[in-house]
């Protein structure tokens, strides 16, 4: 196909902020101070090292690197306590028809995501062996907004990063996806995510018809 297609995982495939959340709330617990659904929001998109750093920053606690480091292994232990548990009903809603409306079309796709758990998530939802390739937390030494995960993505899909399209529900990964030049679809909050070139609420709003305006004969 003359195009391809980049999904971001966690808020786009999956709901995997629920499970980022419980995990974080866990350390700010025994750190002693409120972490709230509200601060969560400020994780999404971003990487675990940096997520620390933030959750850190709203509880006003400094650590030591080893400490860090020994944080980040325990809350992502709690992390992979909960996403083990993941089945194929987690899936967002759209997502699968979206999928296959792309196979049916023959258009490529691949996974553009910060989670370096990326492909065990997909793995207990039964969506590993769609995607053509994964780009995730481990393949990439920049975080969104930087723009490299996409541009591996493009690599990936063999196409210039102008006939690519993304699929995000955080700023920073909107952000990233205008750094490299690709089409960016939020999809979430239509005000939080309005730099992006398409809004929608969510999968199920995609019309049938939408990627035809990009596919040129
Ligand atoms: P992990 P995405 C991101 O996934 C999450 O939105 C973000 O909250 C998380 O910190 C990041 O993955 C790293 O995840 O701890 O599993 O490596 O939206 O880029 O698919
Ligand atoms: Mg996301």
């Amino acid at each position: 196909s003359t195009i391809g297609v980049i999904f971001d995982l966690d808020g786009v495939i999956v709901d995997t902020a629920k499970y980022h959340f419980l995990a974080w709330k866990d350390l700010a617990d025994e750190l002693g101070f409120e972490f709230t659904e509200a601060h969560n929001e400020l994780l999404k998109g971003v990487s675990r090292v940096r997520s620390l750093e933030i959750l850190l920053d709203i509880g006003n606690v400094k650590l030591s690197e080893e400490k860090k480091q020994e944080y980040l292994i325990s809350k992502n232990e709690v992390y992979l306590g909960y996403i083990t548990k993941m089945g194929p009903d987690e899936i967002l809603p759209g997502a699968e028809d979206l999928l296959n409306n792309l196979d049916a079309l023959e258009v490529k796709y691949v996974l553009g995501s910060a989670s370096k758990n990326a492909p065990l998530i997909l793995k207990q939802v039964g969506l590993l062996d769609r995607f053509a390739a994964i780009v995730d937390g481990n393949s990439v030494s920049k975080a969104k907004p930087d723009p490299e995960v996409f541009l591996i993505g493009a690599e990936k899909l063999g196409l210039p990063p102008e006939k690519c399209i993304v699929f995000e529900d955080a700023i920073a990964g909107v952000e990233a996806a205008k750094a490299a030049h690709m089409v960016s679809i939020g999809i979430g909050d239509q005000e939080t995510l309005s730099h992006a070139n398409f809004n929608f609420n969510n999968l199920t709003e995609i019309p049938e018809d939408f990627f035809a305006q990009f596919i040129s004969e």
